[in-house]
């Protein structure tokens, strides 16, 4: 197994966590203090064409998962105002393993309100809604607190700070239904409806909230936004690579000394990522992990130094995702992890399309009879074979993702499977010594 301990981390200069360890970061007052509204004084000097510009130029990529290039995607907003145009913050937040939204919300909320203010003016948007799952009343609590500080102080209402600029931010709670983060089921969540995904083309841009032009946004990604104003695009390329430019915050979960949200450049490894977590727990060595998610393919112990960024991790097989990084160890069986995992999207799909409504409930039962024991060779080919369904034809990328952890996790464990069902016996149970 490959050495987790020998490790220096690049250096990292806090950019999004910056203001999180400031006593009261979240009020106002602390805000402005350190810098906060001015990325908005001098956007709104500027014109939307060069803001939207300067976001392209910057190559801030979507943090949500997809990476898609911000500046691009707010590009295809018509310049023309026809319609009412939406700026909807997917703050919805339920890949397994990430937490960085919430805590950048509780701890820093007016980064995402001055980049929601900003991006608006951009898109030429006067409504722009904050999509809050619902099991986090104390996040959309601060949320509604730090909207009525920015109103109270002109940066959010009619024409702001004297630009003649209108806008208008709504909090809005989900109901905690995972499909909601797929930006269409949440554009018909945020209308009333029960979420499940719209078919695309056409896409947001086009046909969005109320079929009016919408630019849907990851928290993370908006609240980037305010620094490349006021850093410029060159500052945030020195960040990350070429392609993927940029500080990114990991959420790293699981067997290691100090869970948490690490801020470090995007194509950081996890190598580096453990060492500033401080190991893993008690030493146990590294079984596997995910880069982003349990929608993301796992890696193993000989994946520590893939860089962390969106090409890196599909050249070594899997994909970014959210940078949700959950670490498990020796004591941990990848058929246990992997049946949890599939009972989770099993219970999540929502039912539009036959592969994933049926499949994930195939794919749950035959790991629960695996994992009881009573598993046959058989039911390895069988689960390859329900997955090749699912993959590339389901309606949305919840189907793929649910496919992600039992592929990924008979390619590196394959033998793990196999004994379980030769031997008829139980897994040891996973976090035993958690
Ligand atoms: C206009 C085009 N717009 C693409 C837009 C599109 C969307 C964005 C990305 O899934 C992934 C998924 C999860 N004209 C366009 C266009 N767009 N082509 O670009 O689109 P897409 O389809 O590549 O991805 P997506 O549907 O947004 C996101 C993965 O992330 N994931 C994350 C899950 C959970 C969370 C969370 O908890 N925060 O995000 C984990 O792996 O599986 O592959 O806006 O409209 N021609
Ligand atoms: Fe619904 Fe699953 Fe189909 Fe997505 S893939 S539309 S979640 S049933």
């Amino acid at each position: 197994m490959t050495s987790t301990e020998t490790t220096s981390p690049d250096p990292v200069t806090p950019v999004l966590t910056k203001r999180w360890l400031s006593p009261n970061s979240w009020q106002l007052e602390t805000y402005e203090r350190l810098e906060g509204y001015t990325a908005l004084r001098t956007a709104l000097r500027g014109t939307p064409e060069q803001l939207v510009q300067l976001v392209k130029d910057s190559g801030l990529r979507g943090r949500g998962g997809a990476g898609f290039p911000a500046g691009v995607k707010w590009s295809f907003m018509p310049p023309n105002e026809d319609k009412p145009h939406y700026l909807v913050i997917n703050a919805d937040e339920g890949e397994p393993g990430t937490c960085k939204d919430i805590p950048l919300m509780m701890a820093d909320p007016h980064s995402l309100i001055e980049g929601i203010v900003i991006a608006s003016y951009a898109m030429r948007s006067h409504h722009a809604f904050i999509y809050v799952r619902g099991e986090v009343p104390h996040c959309i609590r601060r949320l509604n607190a730090a909207v009525r500080e920015a109103k109270a102080a002109g940066y959010v209402g009619k024409d702001i700070l004297g630009s003649g600029f209108d806008l208008e931010i709504t909090v809005h709670a989900g109901a905690g239904a995972y499909i909601c983060g797929e930006e269409t089921a949440l554009l018909d969540s945020l209308e009333g409806r029960r979420g499940q995904p719209r078919l695309k083309p056409p896409f947001p841009a086009a046909a969005g909230l109320y079929a009016a032009p919408t630019t849907v946004n990851n928290v993370e990604t908006i609240a980037s936004v305010p620094f490349i104003v006021n850093g410029g695009a060159d500052w945030f390329r020195t960040m990350g690579s070429e392609r993927s430019p940029g500080p990114k915050i990991y959420s790293i979960s699981g067997h290691v000394e100090k869970p948490g949200q690490y801020e470090a450049p995007l194509g950081t490894t996890l190598r580096q990522l453990l060492d500033m977590a401080g190991g893993m727990k008690d030493g146990i060595p590294l079984k596997f992990w995910t880069p982003g998610g349990s929608s993301t393919p796992m890696f193993t112990a000989e994946h520590l130094d893939v860089p962390l960024d969106f090409e890196g991790a599909v050249e070594a097989g899997s994909i970014l995702g959210t940078t949700a990084v959950m670490v498990f160890n020796e004591t941990v069986s990848v058929p246990w992890a992997v049946m949890k995992w599939t009972q989770f999207y099993e219970h999540e799909s929502c039912g539009k399309c036959t592969p994933c409504r049926e499949g994930t409930y195939w794919l749950a039962g035959i790991l629960e009879r695996m994992v009881d024991g009573h598993g046959t060779e058989a039911d390895i080919e069988t689960l390859l074979d329900i997955c090749d369904n699912i993959l590339g034809r389901s309606f949305c990328a919840l189907g793929d993702g649910a496919v992600s952890p039992i592929q990924s996790g008979i390619k590196y464990f394959r033998d793990e499977f196999l004994a379980l069902c030769e031997k008829n016996k139980t897994p040891a149970l996973a976090g035993a010594n958690s």
